[in-house]
């Protein structure tokens, strides 16, 4: 046997056969991400409607349980829930204040979408304050509750306005709370426990009976003292505990749409309790309290249980700031 192979054709052959044996690559060795379908804008929040909601509801009066013009607003905004395509359930019952009273309850919840079984929870409580005890003056006469009460209810009614267009992601429900303000006076912020439970009855009530039982959604977001000038929003510590990454993406999302000088990422303080309390507590949800924490006083807006919170201490900017970002942050869930 004639040995004619040149031993300077070997790695020549052998580049042939790892060439000839290697399959083809793929177009690209990173797999793309899915192509996830794009979201539809997230509707306009006008501002000055939201600001018309809250006037219209200091106009009817304090919106005090048991009252006359606690029942007419109630009745208007099931109203304004229907004219904006949703579902609404009343749930009324009667539930017991710090004094021994009886007071009527009327918890109100608008749904859109009811046949989804994901759900998003939005909430702000309606009644007000039945004495200004914070105040020097007048302290047994009701508050106009412009702030606290009226511009969370504003806000949301706004919101729901848009709410028969979203089409895409989870359902959404509001949830308008009763007799959230009728605590044992000095339980907020004092630091002493006395009679926590005395406030956010409406949302306790809710809490233990839900409108569809087993009640479920991915999270909620509370929107309390969401009015007044200048309100900056930190990061509040009842939240931190129980919904940490809700207050991330309510944070985020402010931030990311310019309102990050308001929604400030830091925790100051501890709200004592709020309707968000049985709700994260009873049902699971984890729930976010956007709440003003005012800096000067060290303590909630000075308006606040006092005569003071009427329509002067809101603007527009602080309600488009809120219902601005809850608007997005609805509008990104899919
Ligand atoms: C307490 O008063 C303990 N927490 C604040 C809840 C509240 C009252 N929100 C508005 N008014
Ligand atoms: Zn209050």
């Amino acid at each position: 046997m004639k040995h004619t192979r040149n031993l300077n054709a070997w790695p020549l052959l052998v580049a042939l056969l790892v060439v000839a044996c290697t399959p083809d690559p793929p177009e690209s060795t990173t797999v793309p991400a899915p192509a996830l379908p794009e979201l539809p804008p997230a509707p306009v929040f006008d501002a000055d409607s939201a600001y018309a909601f809250v006037k219209q509801q200091v106009d009817f009066g304090p919106r005090v349980p048991g009252t006359k013009a606690h029942q007419a607003c109630a009745d208007w905004m099931v109203a304004r829930l229907k004219a904006a395509g949703a579902e609404v359930i009343e749930q009324t019952g009667t539930v017991t204040v710090y004094t021994g009273q009886k007071m009527p309850l009327r918890n109100i919840i608008a749904r859109w979408r009811p046949e989804a079984t994901d759900r998003i929870l939005l909430l702000a409580h309606y009644d007000t304050r039945p004495y200004a005890d914070k105040d020097n003056v007048r302290k047994n006469e009701p508050i106009d509750g412009a702030n606290d009460g009226g511009s969370g209810v504003g806000v949301l009614l706004e919101i729901a306005r848009h709410l028969a267009g979203k089409e895409h992601g989870p359902g959404v429900d509001i949830l308008f709370t009763d007799v959230e303000d009728h605590g044992q006076p000095s339980g907020a912020m004092s630091g002493d426990d006395n009679g926590i439970d005395t406030w956010a009855l409406g949302a306790q009530y809710f809490a233990k009976n839900p409108h569809v039982p087993g009640y479920k959604a991915r999270f909620g977001i509370l929107l309390d003292m969401v009015g007044a000038k200048d309100a900056v929003f930190y990061r509040e510590a009842i939240s931190m505990q129980f919904a940490p990454a809700i207050v991330a993406k309510v944070w985020r999302t402010a931030a990311a749409l310019g309102h990050g000088e308001r929604f400030v990422q830091e925790t100051k303080y501890f709200v004592g309790t709020d309707d968000h309390v049985p709700i994260n507590r009873d049902l699971r949800i984890p729930t976010v309290d956007v709440i003003e924490f005012h800096e000067a006083s060290g303590s909630f807006h000075p308006s606040w249980h006092t005569h003071a919170d009427n329509m002067d201490v809101i603007d527009r900017a602080t309600l488009n700031a809120v219902g601005h970002t809850v608007l997005e942050v609805v509008w990104r869930e899919r």
